[in-house]
């Protein structure tokens, strides 16, 4: 039986720039954990990788380090993983989605080896039926840095619905989350955000199970930074329909608010 695979990731930040609270080589520290990630999408066979944007931490980027990150979103390719990712608000200048082109992220869409995840999104049918029309399909869908989150596709057109955003949740600081009654009212099966920089136990709000791993990497030198090993979400998805977490853990269900207002990064 075919099943489909696929990973995702928080916040990349990948920067030639060691930040001055970093006593290590950030640049060279990213470079690692993007092969670290390469390994666990090979070693769980996913076929797609998904990215939450602020994918690079600036717009300008040393050539020698754009070389080597182009050298390694390749080698994804050449294993046969397809890399999309939705664009954060440290992928363009002033919040304006027209300066995209010209920054990095930008360029690695441009070239190719990044797909830029849309709101149309991304179906990827799962069971390999004669019959097209009882393919079931899993509809994962892009919302960008600061666009809201949309309701989901009516039910009988697919079987599952992801979001992959650039948001917080729930969080009464940040003007730009999505808040409890918008995620419950949405109605997909899986929200996976970016954007706030700190992991949180998986939540399920309404029927939505809501991701929120953290940033890959991080730009201070935090006790719980430094030693947090990477956070790579893996995705099954065979019949019946089953999504299963790769590591298998429990969800909080959420009648109201949980977390704690609070903002670590963005
Ligand atoms: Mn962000």
């Amino acid at each position: 039986m075919a099943a489909l695979r696929f990973s995702f990731v928080g916040d990349l930040h990948l920067d030639s720039r060691t930040p001055s609270s970093r006593l290590d080589d950030y640049a060279q520290a990213t470079l690692s954990k993007l092969q670290l990630v390469l390994e666990g999408c090979q070693a769980h066979n996913s076929t797609h990788l998904f990215l939450s944007g602020d994918v690079f931490h600036r717009r300008a980027q040393s050539f020698d380090y754009l070389s080597k990150v182009i050298a390694a979103f390749r080698q994804f390719k050449q294993a046969g993983v397809q890399v999309h990712s939705i664009v954060g608000n440290h992928d363009i200048q002033h919040d304006r989605m027209d300066t995209l082109s010209s920054n990095p992220l930008g360029l690695l869409f441009e070239i190719g080896l990044i797909q830029r995840l849309s709101e149309e999104g991304l179906r990827l049918p799962f069971v390999f039926s004669s019959d097209i029309n009882s393919r079931p399909q899993v509809l994962i869908r892009g919302v960008d840095y600061g666009k809201p989150l949309p309701a989901r596709v009516a039910k009988t057109d697919l079987n599952l619905s992801f979001v992959v955003a650039h948001a917080f949740y729930d969080n009464a600081l940040d003007s730009h989350a999505f808040s409890f009654e918008e995620v419950r009212a949405s109605g997909h099966d899986y929200l996976l955000l970016g954007h706030d920089h700190a992991p949180y136990p998986p939540l399920l709000v309404g029927q939505t199970k809501v991701i929120r791993p953290g940033s890959l990497t991080r730009g201070t030198s935090h006790d719980y930074q430094l030693h947090r090993p990477i956070q790579i979400e893996h995705f099954q998805v065979s019949e019946p329909l089953l999504v299963a977490l790769h590591r298998g853990r429990g969800f909080q269900t959420v009648q109201k608010r949980v977390d704690a207002p609070r903002t670590i990064g963005n």
